[in-house]
């Protein structure tokens, strides 16, 4: 919420057709630096998400958890506390049929965004650029009937490819969930889905992001765990 890019309607639309027991929301839900930069109105659309899963609460009595990220950091002031029945929290643990997961949202092993954070927030104004930049291009790209290219995306992921080479993030992770005794790690930041197993056996779980992939992770009632996509919601 108040980054320009944010699918902001379509996690509403993915919320109202899930019911779960518990709802984990991995960080970066409110930008606090975008806010602040371009001075965003809580529009009709914010609302909406929070009704979403304040109805989720009253239909399926879930449990909410929001964990920090560090566009939302301005919640570190405040955490761990409970506000509106939902626990506010830097890093929260799953324990189901017998595994253990760590959930964080990621930033803290982010050379790039923990350690310069100037830097960082450079990024994010020349992301914002970029996605603007790729939708004036594409619609030159739509009108000679080309098709849509997400340039930011190619970008991103090269970048924090880069980021993973020398930070290490993910062989960082993976640590962290060993030093916790955990089976495996939830996190996001890093804005790219993904689910396989690191070092120690570790299961790395990212949960992806709702500017561009428009996915989240789902545990079922036998404890497999999936990405699931928006487009398998709610289009399928
Ligand atoms: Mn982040």
């Amino acid at each position: 919420m108040g980054a320009p890019f944010s699918k902001i309607s379509e996690v509403t639309r993915f919320l109202t057709r899930l019911s779960c027991d518990r709802l984990i929301l991995a960080g970066d839900i409110v930008d606090g630096w975008q806010l602040k930069l371009i001075d965003d109105k809580w529009t009709v659309r914010q609302s909406a998400f929070f009704s979403a899963i304040m109805k989720m609460k009253e239909a399926f009595d879930t449990e909410v958890v929001y964990v920090t990220g560090n566009h939302d950091d301005f919640l570190d002031y405040i955490t761990p506390c409970q506000l509106f029945n939902i626990s506010f929290i830097n890093e929260y643990i799953i324990e189901e049929e017998g595994k253990r997961y760590v959930v964080i949202h990621g930033h803290a092993f982010d050379s790039v965004t923990s350690g310069f954070r100037w830097i960082s927030k450079f990024g994010d104004v020349a992301y914002n650029f970029l996605l603007k930049f790729n939708n004036i291009w594409n619609k030159a790209r739509e009108k000679s009937g080309k098709e849509k290219y997400s340039f930011s995306k190619a970008i991103k992921h090269g970048v924090k490819k880069a980021v993973n080479l020398i930070s290490g993030f993910e062989s960082d992770l993976a640590n962290f969930a060993h030093s916790k005794k955990c089976d495996g790690i939830i996190c996001g930041h890093i804005h790219h889905p993904e689910d396989k197993i690191l070092k120690n056996g570790i299961r790395y779980m990212n949960c992806g992001d709702w500017v561009e992939s428009l996915t989240g992770l789902v545990e079922d009632e036998s404890g497999e765990w999936r990405i699931l996509r928006y487009s398998d919601l709610v289009e399928g």
